[in-house]
């Protein structure tokens, strides 16, 4: 059965009009990412043509999805907001808070008595404003979503950032911070400024050991972890056609890790087919009449360099496996040229564990690949190296997994099967098998492999490959294993090879499940009471935060120059945190404390302009708050680059620090920033960032004259007397401004409901 199919009937009824009238004002053949954009526009029939990479553009979103560890702030917001219910179809999914340890029952099991508050606060406010609710257990966020939700040719947010993964169904799907679901749920527009878009032109057909994963491995060497910045990446050919449609779903799941706004692809049969294994026949019958507005016009994909800012051409029959790491998910390998990559640097070679899962891969077909893999250790009398432990994707694939004896395998070969939700992807493992701080190796199918990320210790060396890439690996306990060309030696002494990699694309006897751990809320929720303890430590209601004065900000601190890498994982850490982010003050004690001070290359060890000592960051920009004094973040490249996570905006905000100047932003959480009422500000000249010293004063004296396309001055006073003047850009249109001078957006929200 298809949720909300009289939502998705009402797109398909409009999205013929509006993309031929689209195609009527832009003048030329539209691709799939302007067909939905254009689409799903707040004004509704498209009446200009925008400019890519410039026009801020008011979208209307089909659907907002938001999980547990994000849903907390991004719901207490909306409680603020003054409404009944919300305005469009929302799920929140309880994902985050299970720790991997025992394995999936147990660890279920200790997750719902240790967050049993957390999650009765999101099941009572979802029953109240009319959002659906998958419990613990029920599964990862974005496979549930693909298996539930995603619809060809929708548009949707989500407040994680690898909300994208749904571009495997050929949606626009993004991921954003609370403030903007918010935005969303309280029936208002969505704002985006119109992305660029690159086109990857897919040829042939993956072989052998070659996976779809290996298709974004490949993308995010081509474009790192910055280059899809402000673009929706389209991937179109015949190859395109030769991938199932959660392999799609990888393929744009990882498109996070390039900063790009989503990806997607065109409908097709591989969709078609998804979309009647997971009962949703009618979805399928309904996009099967409009194929040609859910895909790209023919035009654009012959000449993609008329259409495209950039196009990328992969041919899948000659790409190799890889594996990217480790601390950066765009550092990419063959497999076989690893080993001597690893000696050189000084990467262990032995693996200690090989990890199957997150919302990356963990489908079905995941499953099946990597099991081919593993079961092979039993026929050829191998014993695995490195420990395995598996999250699947959601409890329709573990239950059909179960049944088809795949998880049978892996528990064969001692594997853990972990709860089906996040874990060890995002510091949730108890990981008891090395010591703090012990150099170390692991692989992983996940996405991300930021340092410290996985298991909180900043020696691990995180490799990120294809399931049964990480599962060949796993068997051997070798990083420099290359099962295409290297043999094991099993346990008889003999030397064998494994064979290649098989997968199932859907299971033959269709999906099943007992309990797919979804509640639907209350039709009206009126009476459903929300409890909050004013004396809880996990959740805290939300205190608005202060308009600014219009004056020029004067006298204001360093409290930190980050050096290099600067993710959201820096800022706001994960892993233990995770139990605070409903309680923003408490969850301000992580406030920059991994990001590393350019003076001193400590990380959580800066200078206090007012003791002259040196302390961790939260406990000194505590003091400066105390004292009223403003500071400012310094930052450098790509700043706030991963999660989607606002804690990473909301806590300087909370602590006092007014303004954050870097090279560059990570697309949401320069858009965080300023829902928090702060300053986002880049320089000029990215030299600048060199003049900046650790004793600095920073005076902002045009920032009275505020406004759109009018960049800042920031006088610097150095130790001794001397001054800088660094122009700062900024990307703030008058709206945006306006969120500055009330404080945050949600400020904003409040007054307008009043008025
Ligand atoms: C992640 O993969 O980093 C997370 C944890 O899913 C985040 C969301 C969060 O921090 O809660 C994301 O990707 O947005
Ligand atoms: Fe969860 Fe990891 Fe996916 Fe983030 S990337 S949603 S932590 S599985």
């Amino acid at each position: 059965m298809a949720f909300d199919i009289d939502m998705i009937k009402a797109v398909y009824s409009k999205m013929a009009k509006r993309v031929d009238k689209a195609r009527q004002i832009v003048g030329k053949p539209l691709t799939l990412s302007e067909k939905i954009l254009y689409s799903h526009l707040s004004e509704g029939e498209p009446k200009n043509a925008f400019t890519r990479g410039k026009d801020y553009v008011e979208f209307e979103p089909d659907r907002i999805a938001c999980q547990d560890a994000t849903a907390q702030m991004a719901l207490l917001q909306f409680m603020q907001a003054g409404k009944d219910k919300v305005a469009v179809p929302t799920t929140v999914h309880c994902d985050h808070l299970i720790q991997a340890k025992q394995g999936a029952a147990k660890d279920l099991q200790r997750a719902n008595e240790t967050s049993n508050e957390v999650f009765d606060f999101l099941e009572s406010v979802s029953n109240k404003y009319g959002i659906g609710f998958w419990k613990p257990g029920a599964g990862i966020i974005h496979q549930v979503v693909l298996e539930n939700y995603a619809f060809p040719g929708g548009m949707m947010i989500g407040t994680d950032s690898h909300t994208v993964n749904a571009g495997g169904l050929g949606m626009v799907a993004i991921g954003v911070g609370g403030a903007d679901a918010v935005d969303v749920m309280a029936g208002m527009p969505w704002e985006l400024k119109f992305p660029k878009l690159i086109g990857v032109k897919l040829t042939g057909s993956p072989k052998g050991w070659t996976a779809a994963k290996d298709v974004i491995l490949k993308v995010a060497e081509i474009l790192t972890v910055k280059g899809g910045t402000g673009c929706i990446v389209e991937y179109f050919g015949e190859g395109a056609k030769n991938l199932s449609c959660t392999g799609k779903g990888t393929i744009c799941n990882m498109g996070a890790e390039i900063g790009a706004t989503t990806s997607t692809f065109g409908y097709d049969d591989s969709m078609e087919r998804f979309l009647r294994a997971t009962d949703r026949n009618e979805i399928a019958d309904e996009a099967n009449n409009l194929r040609d507005y859910l895909t790209g016009d023919p035009e654009v994909y012959a000449n993609p360099d008329d259409y495209f800012d950039q196009v990328i051409e992969i041919d899948l029959s000659t790409l190799r496996p890889h594996l990217n790491g480790p601390f950066t998910p765009d550092l990419a390998t063959p497999v076989g040229e690893l080993g001597e990559k690893a000696k050189k640097n000084g990467w262990p070679i032995k693996v200690d564990w090989g990890l199957i899962g997150s919302c990356t891969n963990s489908s079905y077909e995941d499953l099946t690949r990597a099991a081919s893999i593993a079961e092979q250790a039993v026929n050829k009398k191998l014993k695995p190296k490195s420990d395995f432990g598996i999250n699947p994707g959601s409890e329709q694939i573990r239950f059909t997994a179960e049944r088809d004896g795949l998880l049978k395998v892996f528990e064969d070969l001692g594997a853990t099967v972990f709860t089906n939700a996040c874990g060890p992807c995002i510091g949730q493992w108890d990981r008891s098998d090395v010591k703090e701080g012990e150099k170390n190796t692991i692989v992983h199918s996940f996405n991300r492999n930021f340092s410290k990320r996985a298991d909180g210790n900043p020696n691990t060396h995180a490799f990120v490959g294809s399931p049964e890439m990480v599962a060949a690996i796993a068997l051997s306990g070798r990083l420099d294993f290359d099962p295409i060309n290297d043999t094991l030696i099993n346990e008889e002494g003999e030397e064998v090879k494994l064979d290649m990699p098989q997968g199932i694309e859907l299971p033959e006897k269709g999906f099943e499940v007992e309990d797919n751990g979804y509640l639907a809320p209350k039709e009206d929720g009126s009476s459903v009471e929300i409890k909050v303890d004013a004396n809880s430590n996990r959740i805290q209601l939300l205190e608005p935060f202060q308009p600014w004065d219009g004056e020029n900000l004067m006298g204001a601190k360093l409290l930190i120059k980050a050096h290099g890498k600067c993710t959201t994982d820096h800022i706001s850490m994960a892993g233990p945190w995770l139990k605070y982010r409903g309680h923003l003050d408490n969850i301000s004690d992580n406030c920059l404390i991994g990001a590393v001070n350019a003076f001193n290359m400590k990380t959580n060890f800066v200078k206090s302009q007012i003791t002259g000592k040196y302390d961790a960051v939260p406990k000194t920009q505590r003091q400066y708050k105390a004292e009223g004094i403003p500071t400012v973040v310094v930052g450098d490249h790509n700043y706030g680059e991963g999660s989607s996570r606002e804690h990473a905006a909301m806590e300087p905000r909370h602590l006092g620090v007014r303004a954050v100047i870097v090279k560059s932003f990570a697309r949401i959480h320069e858009t965080n920033l300023k829902k928090q009422g702060m300053l986002g500000l880049t320089f000029d000249n990215e030299n600048d960032y060199d003049l900046i010293q650790e004793d600095d004063t920073f005076n902002f004296i045009d920032l009275k004259d505020f406004a759109e396309d009018k960049p800042l001055t920031l006088e610097v006073v150095h130790h001794d007397g001397s001054k800088d003047h660094i122009k700062l850009n900024h990307t703030y249109n008058e709206a945006q401004i306006n969120w500055v001078r009330e404080g945050s957006a949600l400020n904003m929200i409040k007054k307008q409901n009043k008025a």
